[in-house]
């Protein structure tokens, strides 16, 4: 297996509108970022990934948009990317950028022109097809449905035709399979690489193509069964076009992709981040964030069982394993925050939060970290759906009262999954609005920002913050928390998710109790004899727990208390 810096590194992600606002608009910026490099710094990570700062109408928050070569201006100019850029690297922090190239703004000057007639040179830069009625508005090419609701086709008056978004109808898809578009794409990486940024991640990669001929779902039993956007993910016509812009620019950067893949399986995956592919360096999956969704529609909630997290994180470990590098999170700005989700967020919220950066770090691949899970972040609950700000959440509060959903059922699950509970603002102290801004945020801080905030988290030695930071002080310490071989153990345990790591002659053991109840967990056979140190934990107890000196584990059973993460070093 080949050792690369990318794997050794943990990123944080900034969700850059909600990150720091430096001038009292309320809308966070670039500088408000550099403001903050000290403490990422001190937080100990290597990667920041920011999302979209390109310019754009905002539609979807960045991820619209309409100027690939500029700054947006809410967010500050491009000196002051440069200065950023320049003052990270100085402080031995990498930038990755979101690369946003499956759609555009409609704002783009690409479609604007596209729009303007059938016979216009960037017509093919988009998506364009005659409805099934000609003059009918609803009369859509076909009947596939869009992965935030509704038609994936948008009428067009100008031309009588529609145009396909795959997001809302602010985001048309570019045509990948137009070469002049393709050409255009090509050399904006390339720039954005020139000026020394460390990669990307790259936005809805796994999107680009579409089932060929666009032919209508005609199953309806199958409409309702599996995902509508099936028709649009992981199809084999994606690999030629990433394949393809890795020969044509990646290669020739020391720099790291990691490719946005809902949908994929691990299988999907490979084909994606195989060491023999030349495609990306890793993915993200969602396999774990629908766990507690029913996997049709993600408004509609389960309960999640501890035996699927395993079943389906095991799978990723183990399949990709000496063939290509997994991507792990709880968190990102599309998630509820898992504190809220997999975790508890009352009581139980430090520990809790704790063990579920213990499962991330601990795991083969590299961790990312969500700007503010490492202060332990919650969900949000406005009453007042005016408070939300979410395209998104919009689309769905209207296809709700569409539908006639009771208006507390609707809110419920706005609550529940919503992707503004993780965009509150970053609570960095007690004052005002958490000390983001001085002037009015652009949507409201989580009140709970008193207690729960940066400046708290960092004076408290037990903090969450500073738990984060020695799991991420470990990596650089033992090898065998980036490439050890990953192995679980007592898989039928109903509370407690426990695996192994090994590496050359180290090895970890990992014990999770994923529950709010105390834990008997016997260890079994093949670790009996593991002679281990106690590395870290989420506990104070009097003594090292269960830490025969310098020897092997005391005894055969060890007990947990709620939420508790033990982690030993074997050699
Ligand atoms: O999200 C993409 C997205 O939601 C899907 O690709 C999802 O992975 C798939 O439906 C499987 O669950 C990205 C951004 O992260 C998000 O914020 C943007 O709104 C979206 O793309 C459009 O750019
Ligand atoms: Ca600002």
């Amino acid at each position: 297996m080949q050792k690369t810096w990318w794997k050794e590194s943990v990123v944080y992600q900034i969700y850059p509108r909600s990150f720091m606002d430096s001038n009292g608009d309320g809308i966070g910026d670039l500088n408000g970022i550099r403001s903050k490099l000290d403490y990422l710094k001190e937080l100990g990570v290597d990667v920041i990934w920011i999302c979209p700062i390109y310019q754009s109408p905002n539609a979807d928050n960045g991820y619209d948009i309409s100027d690939y070569y500029e700054i947006m201006d809410e967010f500050g100019t491009m000196e002051q990317f440069d200065a950023l850029l320049a003052e990270a690297h100085e402080r031995g922090l990498r930038v990755i950028m979101d690369l946003v190239v499956n759609h555009t703004s409609d704002e783009h000057p690409w479609f604007i022109e596209s729009r303007s007639s059938t016979d216009h040179p960037k017509r093919d830069y988009y998506i364009w097809r005659k409805g099934k009625q000609s003059g009918d508005p609803q009369a859509y090419p076909n009947n596939w449905e869009s992965v935030f609701g509704h038609s994936v086709w948008q009428y067009d008056e100008e031309t009588d035709e529609f145009f396909m978004h795959i997001f809302t109808n602010r985001q048309p898809d570019l045509n990948w399979e137009n070469p002049r578009m393709v050409q255009d794409i090509h050399e904006m990486i390339r720039w954005w690489l020139d000026k020394g940024i460390d990669g990307f991640r790259v936005d809805a990669i796994n999107h680009i193509t579409r089932e060929e001929g666009l032919p209508d779902e005609e199953n309806p039993q199958q409409l309702k069964t599996v995902p509508a956007y099936k028709r649009f993910a992981n199809l084999p016509g994606v690999h030629d076009h990433i394949r393809h812009i890795h020969e044509q620019v990646l290669r020739h950067y020391d720099i790291m992709t990691v490719g946005e893949a809902g949908g994929s399986t691990p299988e999907d995956a490979l084909l994606y981040v195989g060491e023999d592919r030349h495609e990306l360096n890793m993915s993200f999956h969602f396999e774990h964030m629908g766990l507690d969704r029913v996997n049709v529609n993600k408004w509609v909630h389960r309960p999640w069982q501890l035996s699927e997290l395993k079943s389906v994180m095991s799978r990723w470990q183990e399949v990709l394993h000496g063939k290509g590098w997994n991507a792990n999170y709880w968190n990102n700005h599309d998630q509820p925050r898992a504190v809220s989700r997999f975790g508890e967020d009352t009581v139980y919220r430090k520990p809790s939060a704790k063990l579920l950066a213990t499962f991330i770090h601990m795991l083969e691949g590299t961790p990312f970290v969500y700007q503010g899970e490492e202060i332990g972040m919650t969900n949000i609950r406005f009453q007042d759906l005016s408070d939300y700000r979410d395209i998104e959440i919009f689309n769905y509060a209207r296809i709700s009262k569409e539908k006639g959903m009771p208006e507390q059922t609707m809110m419920e699950a706005i609550w529940r999954t919503g992707r503004d509970n993780a965009r509150t603002p970053m609570q960095w102290n007690a004052t005002e609005n958490g000390g983001f801004t001085t002037g009015t945020p652009w949507m409201k801080v989580n009140p709970n920002y008193t207690t729960i905030n940066v400046e708290e988290s960092r004076q408290d030695p037990n903090s969450i913050f500073h738990y984060y930071q020695k799991l991420i002080r470990l990596r650089k310490q033992h090898e065998v928390i980036v490439y050890g071989k990953y192995e679980l153990i007592e898989p039928d345990h109903a509370q407690v998710y426990a695996f192994t790591r090994t590496f050359q002659d180290q090895q970890l053991l990992v014990i999770l109790n994923f529950s709010e109840e105390q834990a008997e967990f016997e260890l079994p056979d093949s670790v009996i004899g593991f002679a281990g140190e106690w590395l870290i934990g989420n506990y104070e107890h009097d003594t090292e727990p269960m830490t025969g000196k310098n020897g092997k584990l005391p005894s055969r059973s060890l007990r947990l208390l709620p939420y508790e993460a033990q982690v030993y070093l074997g050699h």
